[in-house]
């Protein structure tokens, strides 16, 4: 039973002693809570309270006279309204520490990546010629808070897409303006009775995702580089075998690197070590989850317990003295679950509460400080344990792709470049390349679809660039260690095994998917390739997806050119029309699409004829595997035989 809710070993263990121990968790409660089958599609319209009107049968109209298309179309948007506003207020609290820091009011931090200070400073107009770095970093956290409430013009980062791209952006009037302003006309636009074309609600959703993308993410991960330095590779291990049975563990949960950074820090203070020692402990284990979780392995290789639907498992082992979360994706769950054990479920932003919880309000003012609280917090659990079972499953990972790093690696210091990369693409070694990121969804086998999909990719020489919780997948299934060439295809694994990297590469976490953005467009603008995203042979695919901010970022890949496809299902079945112009329509209108598949092999399939079609329109070779390396004896997939293969008759295994 246990096993086709996950495809985690570690996962469907903790599930069985979950039951056991009476907790309650996402994965039952999907069971009982079945989606409502007309919201589920969008064609639940709750925006005026003449409803919920539910367009469903015989009923193609709300109160108002609202159509299927509008409904369906404002649903989306408001979606991405919400996504991108989640994403574009952690860009501002980073913009906010990077001004306390430079202001020397938040001591504990430092400005960590001088180089990227300097760089972003370069993006975004600051002048540095002869000044400090204090200087230069206040003016780099003032223009970027500026750009939130920008009322015209457009977003200063759209100058680091290809040229052709800011053109189309222009041309189309999608070029976003400030990245509140685009969030605040997305909610005015869907309030009852304004936008009533679902073509024109849609264009904006597209507007409002690029002031995410191009804007509130793309600052967000700036900022937290030179905040707390740019990732590279190092290795740590994954999965639930990374909490200690004789240590207090402490499980880091959110996406805000503020916390987890002094966390860090504060975790090997010698007092606080003796501490816990002195309560029968023998040491004090931080592990992270989710995006948070991401942050402080790709830049302190600490240990990544789980994506997020294992949070509440992770509470079951008993083992957990305090979970200690900041913003998005915490499930409510977690304060019930820590109830039936000694753990402290601790919030910290001042923009989250969860009735229950401990809340210590953060300030990056006090950080040390108020991080020493929340580990002694935690030791004063420790003694309050009871039985403990931890799942003995654990992977190593290579983590820590940052663009900066893929650059460096082809090229070193003074000639980083993406030539490599786009001439073994061009060669036809490597097929193509694949963004595989987003979350894990209750209502869908957890793990299953992200590593089907990134395996299957890999075995079709096709390079795999990965964040969120298809990262954490990814870790926990060793495929982001070099010996998972195994799995990859001939000319795929020449080429990494040439410049040393695992065909599948962390990025980091979701609003790290903006390194993704920078990589499509260094690709772009290297040569070879065509001059805009558009033009390359790549996807992004979401296998797994559940968040609002999953659809912000689609929409930002669509409108930056990619072909998306998302997982599970969609939220815009209730209307053809709408599934028109999201694929169709904006195919036509900026050369990316957004397309809802619940079939992780038709993804597959979906996504190989896409590259190969990009591939045909560059009039590249076709891919032929035979070509190289280890190919004649290597049949990618399940195929009977080459010419079943070449033919593009898949046949590939669940
Ligand atoms: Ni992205 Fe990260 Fe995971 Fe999904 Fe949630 S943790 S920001 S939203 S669930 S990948």
């Amino acid at each position: 039973m246990t096993e086709r809710k996950s495809f985690d070993p570690a996962t469907t263990e903790m599930l069985e002693v979950a039951q056991a121990r009476g907790v309650s968790t996402p994965f039952d409660r999907a069971e009982t809570t079945k989606p409502c089958p007309i919201g589920h599609d969008g064609s639940c319209c709750k925006h005026c309270f003449m409803g919920p009107c539910r367009l469903v049968g015989k009923t193609t109209m709300g109160v108002c006279g609202a159509t299927a298309e509008t409904v369906v179309a404002r649903n989306l948007g408001r979606a991405v309204a919400a996504g991108s506003a989640a994403h574009g207020d952690h860009g501002r609290n980073m913009a906010l520490t990077l001004l306390a820091v430079a202001h020397g009011e938040a001591k504990d931090y430092q400005i960590k990546d001088e180089r990227k200070l300097y760089r972003v400073a370069g993006f975004l107009g600051v002048d540095t010629a002869g000044r400090s770095i204090q200087e230069i970093g206040a003016d780099v956290a003032q223009v970027a808070l500026d750009e939130f409430g920008r009322q015209e013009g457009e977003l200063i980062y759209l100058k680091r897409a290809p040229q052709k791209r800011q053109e189309l952006w222009r041309r189309t009037n999608l070029a976003p303006r400030g990245i509140d302003r685009e969030v605040v006309e997305m909610m005015h636009r869907t309030n009852m009775g304004t936008d009533q074309d679902a073509e024109h609600i849609l264009h904006h959703a597209l507007r409002c995702a690029l002031a995410d993308g191009w804007g509130g993410s793309m600052l967000a991960t700036d900022l937290s580089d030179i905040l707390f330095g740019t990732p590279g590779p190092l290795a740590a291990p994954g999965n639930y075998g990374v909490l200690k049975e004789d240590e207090v563990n402490i499980v880091i949960h959110g996406h805000e690197p503020t916390v987890p950074e002094a966390m860090v820090v504060m975790v090997n203070d010698p007092e606080l070590i003796e501490y816990a020692r002195s309560k029968g402990a023998k040491g004090i284990n931080l592990v992270g989850m989710c995006c948070s979780g991401n942050e402080i392995l790709m830049r302190h290789g600490i240990p990544v317990a789980g994506n997020f639907l294992q949070q509440e498992l992770a509470i079951a082992t008993g083992a957990v003295e305090a979970m200690v979360v900041d913003y998005q994706c915490i499930m409510q769950g977690v304060v019930q679950a820590a109830r039936q054990f000694h753990t402290q479920v601790i919030t910290t932003s001042p923009k989250v509460k969860i009735e229950g919880a401990m809340h210590i309000e953060f300030d990056e003012r006090r950080a040390n400080e108020l991080a020493k609280l929340i580990i002694r917090t935690a030791i004063d659990a420790f003694p309050n344990r009871k039985e403990v079972q931890i799942p003995d499953v654990r992977d190593q990972v290579v983590v820590g792709f940052s663009h900066e790093y893929l650059a460096y690696m082809q090229g070193g210091f003074y000639r980083e470049s993406f030539r490599p990369l786009n001439d073994n693409i061009r060669n036809g070694r490597i097929r193509g390349a694949a963004g595989v990121v987003g979350c894990n969804n209750a209502h869908t086998t957890h793990d299953l679809s992200h590593i089907s999909i990134v395996k299957e990719l890999i075995k079709n020489d096709v390079v795999v660039v990965t964040t969120g919780c298809d990262a954490v997948a990814c870790a926990k299934y060793g495929l982001l260690t070099p010996e998972v060439m195994e799995y990859a295809g001939p000319g795929l694994r020449e080429v990494c095994e040439t410049i040393g990297v695992p065909p599948v590469l962390h990025m980091g976490s979701c609003v790290d998917n903006t390194r993704i953005l920078t990589v499509l467009t260094q690709m772009a603008t290297e040569g070879g390739l065509g001059e805009d995203i558009s033009d390359l042979p790549a996807v992004g695919i979401a296998p797994e997806w559940m968040s609002e901010k999953a659809l912000g970022i689609g929409c930002y890949f669509v409108a930056s050119g990619c072909y998306v496809l998302f997982g599970v299902g969609s939220p815009v079945a209730g209307s053809p029309e709408v599934q028109r112009l999201i694929s169709q329509g904006w195919e036509e209108l900026c050369g990316g699409k957004l397309e809802f598949e619940p079939d992780w092999r038709k993804i597959v399939e979906k996504a190989l004829a896409h590259i190969d079609a990009k591939r045909a329109a560059l009039k590249l070779d076709a891919y032929d595997p035979r070509r190289y390396a280890r190919s004649q004896t290597y049949l990618p997939g399940d195929y009977a035989s080459w010419e079943d293969f070449r033919a593009g008759k898949y046949s590939l295994k669940g």
